[in-house]
């Protein structure tokens, strides 16, 4: 993979050695923390951090870090995601001068799926970040709230992604877990919070699945051990038949689901890099 910057090569060749270590040693630095790994958050700050694009206009996107100005730190859906920013910021001061806080965020979130047993993600480098906000207006980030199929395929497909991307990249799900002190909605996906599988897909079509009964937003839990939960944006994949064939393909092909992952994830993090200078 090509890296625009000398800087940025640096850091590459840095990061094939210490600066991966060093990366990887902070997943499992607090005992305490959720699971016991910050795995799951970094995944999400490289998703949130990309996940803004809009292949139309060229907009969005990890390029330029803007995630660092308050306008987007602010944005409900990013709730939490200080948390991550934080635990970067230590490879941030040693390796500032040649790592931009735009890669450091996407590259953390393909050790987080990497150290957490998923596939090898390519990555690259190249982001710059913007020295002025140049936020996109909120409203880019997937809502959870939102069941109906058509709003997902929306979001994807401003993103540049169809149903079969969509539907692999969903099964990130499989990490981690829904926080009611950021999110609102609480609890995880699977009972390996800290293992990338496709148990996402498995759970979804084997689980049977009620809407949970309290306070909080619309959420879904499983009827045998009440203890996994579905968002009704992933409730959205088994209802319509294009996401559902998809579902069931990577429920029954752990590989095949790595393999589209591992590109669909990729080529999100880096969608904005070549196409724009910020
Ligand atoms: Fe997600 N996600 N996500 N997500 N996500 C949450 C947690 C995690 C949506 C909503 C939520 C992706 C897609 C969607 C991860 C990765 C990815 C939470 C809980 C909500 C809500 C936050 C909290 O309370 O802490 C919605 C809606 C969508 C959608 O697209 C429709 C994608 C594509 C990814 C990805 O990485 C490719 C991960 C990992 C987590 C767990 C975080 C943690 O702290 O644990």
């Amino acid at each position: 993979e090509g890296s625009s910057s000398s800087g940025a090569g640096k850091f590459l060749a840095l990061f094939a050695g210490a600066g991966a270590a060093e990366l990887a040693n902070l997943l499992d630095s607090n005992p305490d923390y959720d699971d016991s790994s910050y795995g799951p958050v970094l995944v999400r700050l490289a998703w949130h951090a990309s996940g803004t694009y809009a292949k139309t206009d060229n907009t969005g996107g990890s390029n330029g870090a803007t995630m660092r100005f308050p306008t987007e730190s602010k944005w409900s859906a990013n709730a939490g995601l200080q948390v991550a920013r934080d635990l970067l910021e230590p490879i941030k001061k040693k390796y500032g001068d040649v790592l931009s806080y735009s890669d450091l965020w996407s590259i953390g979130g393909v050790v987080g799926v990497q150290e957490l047993g998923g596939p090898t993600i390519k990555w690259r480098s190249g982001r710059i970040d913007t020295h002025k906000d140049r936020t996109v207006e909120d409203g880019r980030l997937p809502d959870a709230s939102r069941e109906d199929a058509q709003y997902s395929r929306d979001v994807f497909g401003r993103m540049g992604f169809n149903d079969q991307e969509l539907v692999a990249l969903l099964g990130a799900h499989a990490l981690g877990r829904c926080h009611s002190d950021r999110s609102g909605f609480e609890g995880p996906w699977t009972h390996s919070s800290t293992t990338f599988s496709n148990a996402f897909y498995t759970h979804l079509l084997d689980e049977k699945w009620d809407v949970k009964k309290w306070k909080g937003p619309k959420q879904y839990e499983d009827k045998a051990t009440k203890s996994l939960m579905m968002l009704p944006t992933d409730m959205s994949l088994t209802r319509d038949k294009e996401f559902k064939k998809w579902v069931t393909i990577y429920a029954n092909d752990e590989e095949k689901f790595f393999a589209d992952f591992a590109a669909a994830y990729a080529s999100g993090l880096a969608q904005s890099i070549t196409t724009r200078a910020v």
